[in-house]
Order: C-alpha cells, then structure tokens, then sequence
C-alpha cells in the first residue's frame, strides 16, 4: 500500500479589488450582493484565517497570488488607449461601465476554478497534471486562465514532475476542480467531472439559468489527464435553476468520504450505488434528501461548499461556512455527519461571509492540489504557509487593502495604482519574480548599443 495522498490546499488570496458587481448570473449571492460595498482587507484577512486554520488542522496549505486588477491590458485589447488613468476613465464611461467591472473583478480568489489537478499515482505518465479551466462562460472570469497558467508554472516549474496544460477551446466550457472529485478507497481511485450541458447533442437542461461546464470539457480533461476510473455524472437541472451553479455548491468529497444533496446529480441514487460497486462498502456516502435539507437552504448557507481534509491517520475533517451551523436544516444534516462516525471526525466552522456574499465559500476558496512528499518539496516560489510568511502576508493585507470600495471606487485611478503597488510587494514576498505584466513593462529601462550614455538614459527608480 503506498504512503498516503497529502492534498496541498491552495487558496487564491483575495485581492485589493475584491468588490460586488453582481456580474454571475445563476450565481444567486453574486446578483443579491450586486452594487453593494465591499470590504478588501476584511475578506482578505478572512480568508488568511481560513488557511490558518487549515494548516493547524494539519494540512498542507499554500497560496496563489490575485491577478492583476484592475485588467489594464485587457482593456487596452478591447481598444482603450492612452495613460493608465484614461483607460480607466474611459472603460469607466463606456456601456455602464461594464468593462470596467470585468476588469476589475478579483474572482480568481476562487481557486477551485482555477484548474483541475489529477496526482502522479493516477495519471499514466507518473506526473502531476494541471488543466487551468477556461471559464469560458462567465466574462470577468475567462479573464483568469492565462495568469492561472503563469502562476502554476512558477510553482510547479519541475517538468519531471509537474505538467501544466493549455486551457480547453472556449466553446468547451470548463470551470475547473468546482466539478470534480477524487475519491478512493482500497480499491483505488475514482473520478469524478461533473457537466451541466452539451458542447453538442441534447441533454436536459436547466430552464432559468445557463449550465457552465459541459460535458465535452469534462471528457476531454480525463482525457489530458490520463486518468483511467472516471465516471461523468451530470449536474442536476434543478440544483442549477435553485442556484447551484457549480457542482461544490451541492456535494463535496475526497477519499473514502463523499457528500451530496439530491439535487446535485440527475439520479443521484443511482449514481451512489455506482459509487458504491466501484469503491465498496469503505466509502461512507451522506445524501441529504429536499425533505431534510431544502435545496434553497443549502444555496443560501452552502453546508456542502466545504472542505473535506484528509489527514494523518485516514481522519476527516470538514471545513464549513459559518453561515451552515447558523441554518437549522444545514447544521442537522452535520449532526447527523457526525454522528456516523469514521472517517468524519468533525466539522468546523469558519467565518469567510465577504467571499459569501459573491458565491463563494471555504472550497470555492482553495484548489486541491494532492502531492507526494517529494513533489511538496520541489515546489518553486515561497507559497506554503508557515507561521512566517502567515505574519508577512496579514501585515502586508493591513497596510496595502482599503477596508471600503463602493461600486463608483473602481473608478478612482489611485485604486489602480495602489492595487499595483501591493502586488508588487507581493511578488517580493512570495518570491515570484517579475511575475505580473505591469511589472514587466512599466517602469522598466533598456539599454541598447545606440544608447547616448548609460547613465543619462538608465533609469533606476
Ligand atoms: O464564478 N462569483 C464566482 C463564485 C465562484 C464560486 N466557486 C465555486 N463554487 N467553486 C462565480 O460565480 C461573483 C463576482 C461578482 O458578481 O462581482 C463571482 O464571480
């Protein structure tokens, strides 16, 4: 029996502009929180306590880096000329602004679609595989993938170890680890990719709101993955006309645990029984009926966005939302977790109702990233969180966030500026290098063989 499976939790650190534009239609908390004002340094600092936590339970943790935002070269590829601040003016101006927010929104905090992640152990070739998701259906976020790749190759650079794939074509709707699970028993592996709609062909569709991932994505990432146990279930079409835009909005599992509404899968007692046969009687399966916990409810608090931990000793821990143990159907569904007993040790629960507000809870929030020892140790930049970097990073978040952005704040240049310079530091500290864009092309000098003198046309400051 090999050693076992330690899954690294990556959380996206929220980043300075993190604010509500209400820009994911389906996505009910995003539409209701729409206009309102956000709290940057707090949902930040939230999310480092999450991680904090984490980490104490006894899980490796680690974090990615926000992307640049506001997007100027986005919105210099859509055609806005000029100095930083009159692009910002302009995409300000233009259809309400509407660039403007896609711009600025800092959704890659939810790393869960960031990629999904298939272990050495189970790809065919021996190595860790990456597919960032495209995103495809959503504006602000296929935004994301392009930085997602730069930030997975800076840290997982070793091509020995490590492969970092190219996103899937648009029309092939992908949306990352969100939909899909890993489970394994003494049996083995078994995937998990879950799809709302077809590339092509037919299949029941939501009536109110739009399916994200597509069937076709999801073969086509067992397929980059070379993974060989997989199985495709399909989202439910009522889970995502209720609000479950992403399969982590109604099941969450990992290991020899797996959980789930009704509403998550077409049939999903079907597809327990599959589970079932595959993996044997080690896998402990809890499905919530809409009698004992209504799907509104589990929309709303999210009881199942939450993070399975597999630690030492084949213990699970869950990490929930604060807002589930205040919803009485959500918290007996978690007694009754509990009191099943193993695997499930306990559920906690954490306080991340910025990130809340806009769709996301604790699993939204980290992509699980499952590593043998050896590959931990060979990850580049400074992106485990130890009590160090935990200490930097809070100060960092406390003097560089602003604790206040109203909707008319994007706006405001100095916000670009401000956002610029906090990531700038960050790459300093997380020792990424020239990591972003704007520092690559900014304030950056050449010298070249016509240069008069070097010292009148270099520029060090
Ligand atoms: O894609 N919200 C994100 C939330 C993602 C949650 N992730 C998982 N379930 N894994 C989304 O809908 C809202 C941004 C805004 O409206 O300002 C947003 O993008």
């Amino acid at each position: 029996m090999s050693a076992p499976l330690r899954e690294l939790q990556l959380d996206g650190l929220v980043g300075p502009t993190h604010n509500y534009a209400g820009m994911s239609p389906g996505n009910l908390a995003s539409t209701a929180s729409g206009g309102e004002t956000s709290n940057p340094r707090a949902a930040a600092l939230q999310g480092l306590a999450k991680m904090r936590f984490v980490r104490d339970l006894g899980a490796p943790q680690g974090v990615l880096p926000p992307h640049a935002r506001p997007s100027l070269s986005f919105l210099r590829s859509v055609g806005f000329r000029g100095a930083d601040e009159r692009v910002i003016a302009d995409a300000a101006r233009v259809d309400g602004g509407v660039y403007l927010k896609l711009a600025s929104s800092a959704s890659a905090m939810w790393t869960a679609n960031a990629a999904t992640v298939v272990p050495s152990r189970d790809a065919a070739d021996g190595r860790v595989h990456f597919v960032p998701a495209n995103l495809s259906r959503m504006p602000h976020r296929a935004l994301e993938s392009e930085a997602t790749g730069s930030a997975l190759r800076a840290i997982f650079g070793d091509p020995r170890r490590f492969v970092v794939h190219a996103p899937l074509p648009s029309f092939l709707g992908d949306e990352g680890a969100a939909n899909h699970t890993r489970l394994e028993t003494s049996r083995g592996p078994l995937h998990l990719f879950a799809w709302g709609r077809r590339a092509w062909g037919d299949a029941h569709a939501p009536r109110t709101f739009d399916a994200r991932q597509t069937r076709e994505a999801s073969e086509a990432l067992a397929r980059l993955h070379t993974v060989a146990a997989c199985v495709f279930p399909q989202q439910h079409p009522d889970g995502i006309d209720a609000g479950a835009f992403h399969t982590d909005v109604l099941a969450a599992g990992a290991g020899p645990f797996f959980m789930l509404h009704e509403h998550a899968f077409v049939d999903g007692a079907s597809l327990s029984a599959q589970l079932t046969q595959a993996l044997g009687g080690e896998l402990a399966i809890v499905l919530a009926t809409e009698r004992e916990l209504p799907v509104a409810n589990a929309v709303r608090a999210y009881p199942f966005n939450a993070q399975v931990l597999l630690l030492d000793g084949g213990v699970v821990e869950i990490v929930a939302p604060e807002d589930a143990i205040d919803d009485a159907p959500s918290r007996s569904f978690f007694e009754r977790v509990v009191a099943l007993g193993p695997p499930v040790r306990a559920v906690h629960f954490v306080d991340v109702k910025q990130s809340m507000r806009n769709g996301g809870g604790p699993a939204c929030l980290r992509l699980r990233v499952p590593l043998e020892d050896d590959e931990l140790a060979s990850m580049g930049a400074r992106v485990v969180l130890d009590a160090a970097l935990e200490r930097e990073l809070a100060s960092w978040i406390s003097r560089r966030y602003r604790d206040r952005l109203a909707p008319g704040d994007l706006a405001d240049p100095a916000l670009a500026r401000e956002s610029m310079e906090a990531l700038d530091e960050l790459t300093r500290i997380l020792r990424l290098g020239s990591f972003y864009d704007f520092q690559r092309s900014a304030s950056v000098r050449t010298l070249t063989t016509t240069s008069p003198a070097p010292e009148e046309s270099y520029d060090a400051t």
